[in-house]
């Protein structure tokens, strides 16, 4: 089932979110869900508050064709060590729609998670998916990418998304 994704301004996506204690059915659906949900988007990633759960629960897919799916799901995700040396993407985010900015991170990240099954793993990542994981454990920490912009730049993206949040609401009453 695809689930409506929260947009900014919206405190639900400042809360921290709870650790997960057993891999269930209850789970494997939410996140099947989310991915159903991040592929509609389309996006490449989702964090379970995006769509107002507050778990520590992210999907990933950064494959580029839809017929070549790739999906990780990340149970408990943790960064336990980032590079020296930093790059740059172009970062989106399905909470705020339309807006992008260039934001410097670790290039590279050693994730641990649990997987699917209840296993952890760990996974060295670089590249876009590095970004994209640190993207999304942000997301489980209340964390948007415009909070790593001057107060200027922010401001004036969360002005234009409580303009486009007002324009919404008036096309659905
Ligand atoms: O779809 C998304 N694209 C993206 C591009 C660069 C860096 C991070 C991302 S994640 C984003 C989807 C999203 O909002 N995930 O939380
Ligand atoms: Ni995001």
């Amino acid at each position: 089932m695809k689930r409506k994704i929260l947009i900014e301004p919206d405190p639900i996506l400042r809360k921290k979110c709870e650790p997960i204690e057993k891999v269930n059915d209850d789970i494997r659906n939410l996140m099947k869900d989310m991915l159903q949900t991040m592929y509609d988007a389309p996006g490449i990633g989702l964090a379970a508050v995006q769509i107002g759960v507050l778990k520590r629960l992210v999907v990933i897919d950064i494959s580029k064709e839809e017929k070549k799916r790739d999906p990780l799901f990340l149970i408990n995700p943790e960064i336990l060590s980032k590079s020296e040396n930093t790059s740059v993407y172009e970062e989106g985010c399905l909470s705020l729609p339309g807006q992008f900015a260039e934001i410097e991170r670790p290039a590279k990240c050693l994730l641990k998670y649990v997987d699917l099954n209840g296993k952890e793993k760990k996974l060295k990542a670089d590249g876009l998916l590095s970004t994209c994981i640190q993207h999304e454990v942000d997301h489980l920490n209340g964390i948007l990418f415009i909070d790593y912009l001057s107060k200027l730049k922010k401001d004036m993206i969360i002005k234009k998304l409580v303009k486009h949040k007002k324009e919404i609401e008036r096309v659905v009453v």
